[in-house]
């Protein structure tokens, strides 16, 4: 498949790709028939998706999305939704770019319970590098699901981007490692499943809001497409 996309997006889409099939026992997960790979054009410009999505014993979804909207508009959309017995966090990446400058780089671990002393040991190592990048943006009103530990910035130049990219991937790889470890201490065997679900209820139900991604999908494809896709494909409950 050649999009043609911006060169940060391709590298960590390779990236997300490489640590999933080093830690995860992969299986497929069903998409609904016609949203694997989609392409759409009403009033605005063409827009092309193409998704991949998987599952494994400790998630229940594994979601990476790739779409270029015209000549101008790049997108990676990432989430890993835990399965409801395992208390990790959701981990969450959207990259959004073009005309060679991404515009939108965010990355985090948002917590369903709170976070695992293991993972606030690694990401508090990880502070430093988190606060040197040159253009940081703040989140919007709806980002209040996200955790302390968000890296949400403007990267600027080769070398901003190649250290998200590093945070992304040591993000991604963490999350694997540590639900590799839950799932060999059988961990999932004392958690409490109610209120998972109830943060992965909330984390969805706030993602939905963000007006910025709607419009996109709505100029495409119309209104209730757009709701569709958002409620079953992007951030769905189940
Ligand atoms: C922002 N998301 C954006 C923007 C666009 C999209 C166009 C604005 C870019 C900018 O402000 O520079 C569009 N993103 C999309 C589309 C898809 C997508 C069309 O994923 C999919 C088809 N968004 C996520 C996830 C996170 C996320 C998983 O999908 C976080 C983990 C965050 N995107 C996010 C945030 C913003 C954003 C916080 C900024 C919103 C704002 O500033 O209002």
């Amino acid at each position: 498949m050649s999009m043609d996309l911006h060169p940060l997006i391709d590298q960590l889409a390779h990236n997300l790709n490489a640590v999933w099939q080093e830690y995860l026992t992969l299986s497929p997960y069903q998409m609904p028939e016609d949203l694997g790979y989609i392409e759409g054009k009403l009033e605005g410009e063409r827009l092309t998706i193409e998704n991949q999505c998987y599952q494994a014993p400790q998630f229940r979804k594994l979601h990476l999305e790739l779409a270029k909207v015209g000549a101008n508009l790049d997108i990676l959309h990432c989430v890993m939704y835990p399965r409801d017995n395992y208390p990790l966090p959701i981990f969450g990446a959207d990259l959004v770019g073009g005309r060679g400058q991404i515009s939108a780089a965010i990355v985090d671990l948002s917590p369903t319970l709170p976070l695992d002393e293991r993972f606030v040991a690694e990401l508090e190592a990880l502070k430093q590098k988190r606060e040197s990048f040159s253009q940081p943006r703040d989140l919007p009103q709806w980002g209040n699901i996200f955790s302390p530990y968000c890296l949400f910035v403007r990267p600027q130049g080769e070398a901003e981007e190649a250290l998200f990219l590093e945070l992304a991937t040591a993000y991604a790889r963490l999350n694997c490692q540590i639900s590799q470890q839950f799932l060999k201490d059988g961990i999932h065997e004392t958690s409490d499943v109610a209120a998972i679900l109830a943060r992965q209820q909330n984390y969805c139900s706030q993602q939905q809001q963000n007006d910025k991604t709607r419009r996109i999908l709505e100029k495409a494809f119309g209104n209730a497409w757009a709701e569709r896709y958002m409620n079953t494909v992007l951030f769905d409950v189940v």
